[in-house]
């Protein structure tokens, strides 16, 4: 056969392929280590309302659509997955609805930062401050540089300080319960070093901790499930105040120091008044990459945390769901 007759040929095949498959469009980039997964086209129609009502109507209606896009063979559990929506507040820029392998976050430090980088690489963001809206309040994202961002969480409080769990083979453990844009408890002392070479250990430690806090009805203000766990350590730069191992909801650590979780953290240290608003707090991730955080007061007993942190656009593609692929939906 010519040449050019077989590539017409595998051209028309290929496109006839394509038509029958569903695709999205994505921008994956990561945050100091962390990745985040934009979905800018190709997501289900989820109609107006909040941004907390169309997350509850992708939940509901489309779930299978967040296992598509995040679980294996597409993605994988350290993913987090950001799907673009256009904002219900005409102040916001955009809407964004963070999930990952296992369900839906309120906000997502991290992502907001990948989605400020993700945006400003298709040409959509100029360097300045942007909103975004999220399932749990508006988020200001102030893009320094190409892939330096700076991001204005939520207000963010201390909950409860020095509550204890007993867990099963590890005694009773003490820490504060905080939230950050989800809910966080955080622990002072850790098993182990903070080092990657001990992420094993320190995932099924704060895995059986989590469990325990469950089992033992013990919640965030609203009755919120505590999803994250945080263990906290000495940092290792010189100019890092703390290091911090994260576990995140499907049980993977987060590669990042967490934006969330630095809210979190920022927000118990302003209530013990070990820092003071508009100072910097270097918080330190397992691998070695950093946050930089401060606050300022928000309502009474809150803080506006303020977290710094670079992320990179390292792929962007088309995920393809063939009908006939028995994984189309992710495996489970
Ligand atoms: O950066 O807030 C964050 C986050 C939450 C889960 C993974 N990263």
């Amino acid at each position: 056969m010519e040449p050019l007759a077989w590539a017409e040929l595998h051209g028309l095949v290929a496109k006839e392929c394509l038509n029958l498959m569903e695709a999205m469009r994505v921008i994956d980039s990561h945050t100091e280590g962390e990745p985040t997964r934009l979905i800018i086209e190709g997501g289900p129609d989820l109609g107006g309302g909040s941004m907390a009502e169309r997350r509850d109507r992708l939940r509901d209606e489309f779930d299978a659509f967040r296992r598509s896009a995040i679980l294996e063979p597409r993605g994988s559990e350290v993913l987090v997955g950001a799907l673009l929506c256009e904002s219900e507040d005409p102040s916001c820029d955009a809407g964004v609805i963070f999930f990952n392998n296992v369900g839906y976050l309120g906000m997502c430090g991290h992502g907001a930062i990948g989605v400020a980088v993700s945006l400003a690489y298709l040409g959509q963001f100029d360097l300045g401050t942007h909103r975004l809206e999220t399932p749990v309040g508006i988020v200001n994202v102030d893009l320094q540089s190409e892939n330096e961002v700076a991001i204005e969480n939520v207000p963010s409080y201390r909950f409860r300080e020095s509550v204890s769990v007993r867990v099963p083979g590890m005694g009773t453990i003490t820490g504060d319960i905080a939230w950050g844009g989800n809910w966080f408890f955080l622990i002072s002392e850790a098993p182990c070093e903070l080092i990657v070479s001990n992420a094993k250990r320190l995932t099924e430690s704060s895995e059986q901790i989590k469990r325990a806090l469950k089992d033992q009805g013990i919640t965030g203000e609203d009755g919120g499930e505590i999803d994250h766990i945080e263990y906290f350590g000495p940092g290792k730069a010189p100019d890092a105040d703390s290091r911090n191992f994260v576990l995140c909801p499907g049980n993977a650590y987060d590669r990042s120091p967490c934006g969330t979780g630095t809210s979190a953290k920022l927000a118990c240290l302003a209530a013990t008044g070990k820092l003071a608003p508009g100072d910097d707090w270097v918080q330190e991730s397992i691998v070695g990459s950093h946050f930089v955080g401060s606050y300022r007061l928000g309502q009474p007993g809150q803080v506006i945390p303020r977290i710094r942190g670079r992320a990179f656009v390292y792929s962007e593609a088309r995920l393809l769901r063939h009908p006939k692929d028995p994984f189309r939906d992710g495996i489970v």
